[in-house]
């Protein structure tokens, strides 16, 4: 059967500031937590750092010039608020807003829209070493530099976002440390998840009090599909609480205006939760223009005492799944089952019928609200084979299994109105440095020679035309 995506459906591709901007030190960028913690001993795979990045920052026009070639209809990229406020606070660098007009205006000139994301994990030192995303003062500081950025490209930019995947910047960061700063501490990281969902509120409104009340917010969650492995009870209960933990602390106060009152009582024996004051939580319920989901894989989830206790079940201990399960130190009692079938490079169980059961769920719950596919995408060990093409089978298939799932939502009457394939180019994929690539376009870190990979000329097909090509039709 022909999949045919509706007409006006938006086709992009998007990266984030560090990963492939390079040029850390240009124009007057401050250093970010990035910059220190790619620095720390151990902290990344192969000592990489973004130093180099893909040269974004100074090849963004060749860039630019073949996201056209690909057919894209939008571009989303994050802003890099060391490079707008240095240290993180005071007056803008104009060098800094400079370079992101110019990204801007070249993706306009050639009829692609800018989207931007205002946060994607590299906050200024300077506001880490004052106490970083735990410390709710860090909100207001996004907030004046939100505003200083909605005034620069307000007149350019159709859709917002305000941070992306708060569950990576609070649990990655200041609960298992596996991402910059690299802090082990739950109880911050609770009360960075708070300060995160604060920011977003105060964001949303800087950002429509500096380019107009009718600028598009949004906001992107990594939020998790998880699975209980049986219908009995212990299971289904660790499934609800994983889900808590993971996915409600931001859906339930950015929709509801709350906390679910049993993730306060789970997490008791961690923080009281009086981080949270009178008022915040009218703070960080604004109006909501749209959602954005990123979504990679799926997890199966058990109690202790529930499915496969009695040793039948293949338990992951340790984490393939990197991304994708809230740190040992903030939820205890559950166990991850090992999910057969297909994995991408980062160890990632290929599994699209949960995106299409992802997006019911969020229509379901909130029908008014647009959704956006901000990231999906997958990791393989590419190679530039001898004809000097990227053969990446492996990865068209999982991008057309996964929008033949978003075909699907959208034919259950989903309102999603675009997707971004993570990533346009290979880049620098956090603690695994450079050894995991992700993109539609490989990038030679040599001689950063950009190739468009098999899956980059199928995604041109898809982008246009609106049909869902084959994926044997790669060419
Ligand atoms: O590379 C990341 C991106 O920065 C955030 N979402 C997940 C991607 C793949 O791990």
């Amino acid at each position: 059967m022909t999949r045919r995506f509706p007409d006006g459906f938006v086709w992009g591709a998007a990266t984030a500031a560090y990963q492939v901007e390079g040029s850390t030190d240009a124009d007057g960028r401050g250093p970010s937590i990035w910059d220190t913690f790619s620095r720390t001993p151990g902290a990344v795979l192969g000592g990489h750092t973004g130093d180099l990045g893909t040269d974004h920052y100074r090849r963004f026009a060749e860039d630019v010039a073949l996201m056209a070639d690909l057919g894209l209809g939008a571009y989303r990229f994050s802003v890099a608020w060391p490079r707008v406020q240095p240290t993180g606070r005071g007056p803008a660098n104009q060098a800094g807003l400079d370079f992101y007009r110019r990204l801007a205006d070249t993706l306009l000139a050639h009829g692609i829209d800018p989207v931007v994301t205002l946060y994607h994990w590299d906050l200024p030192q300077p506001l880490e070493d004052a106490g970083g995303w735990p410390d709710r003062d860090t909100a207001w500081r996004f907030a004046d530099y939100a505003g200083l950025v909605a005034g620069a490209l307000g007149d350019r930019v159709p859709l917002w976002t305000t941070l992306n995947e708060p569950w990576c910047t609070a649990y990655l960061g200041y609960a298992s440390g596996e991402h910059a700063p690299g802090v082990q501490d739950p109880a911050r990281a609770l009360a960075a998840v708070h300060t995160l969902n604060l920011a977003h509120g105060l964001g949303a409104r800087a950002v429509r009090a500096a380019a107009g009340d009718a600028a598009q917010v949004s906001v992107t969650l990594n939020l998790q599909v998880n699975r209980a492995a049986s219908t009995a009870p212990e299971d289904v209960a660790a499934k609800a609480r994983l889900d808590r933990v993971a996915n409600e602390v931001f859906l339930g106060p950015l929709l509801d205006g709350a906390y679910p009152e049993e993730v306060v009582a789970e997490t008791a024996h961690l923080t009281d939760w009086s981080f949270v004051r009178d008022g915040d939580l009218d703070l960080v319920r604004t109006r909501l223009d749209a959602l954005g989901v990123n979504y990679y894989t799926t997890a199966l989830v058990a109690g202790a005492g529930g499915a496969g206790a009695d040793g039948t079940a293949d338990v992951q201990a340790a984490s393939p799944d990197g991304d994708q399960r809230p740190p040992a130190n903030l939820v205890t009692g559950v166990r991850w089952l090992h999910q057969p079938g297909p994995r991408t490079a980062m160890g990632w169980v290929v599994d699209p019928s949960g995106l299409t059961g992802l997006l019911l769920d969020l229509h379901r719950r909130r029908p008014d609200l647009p959704l956006w596919i901000t990231e999906n995408g997958a990791a393989y060990p590419d190679v530039v084979a001898d004809d000097g093409r990227v053969h990446d089978a492996d990865r068209v298939g999982y991008l057309h299994a996964h929008l033949d799932a978003v075909g699907a939502a959208l034919d259950a009457g989903a309102d999603v109105r675009g997707y971004f394939a993570w990533s346009l180019l290979d880049n620098f994929e956090w603690a695994y440095g450079y050894e995991r690539r992700f993109g539609i376009v490989h990038v030679d870190y040599a001689t950063l020679e950009r190739t468009v990979k098999d899956s980059g000329h199928w995604y041109r097909r898809l982008a246009t035309t609106g049909v869902l090509p084959e994926p044997v039709h790669a060419g």
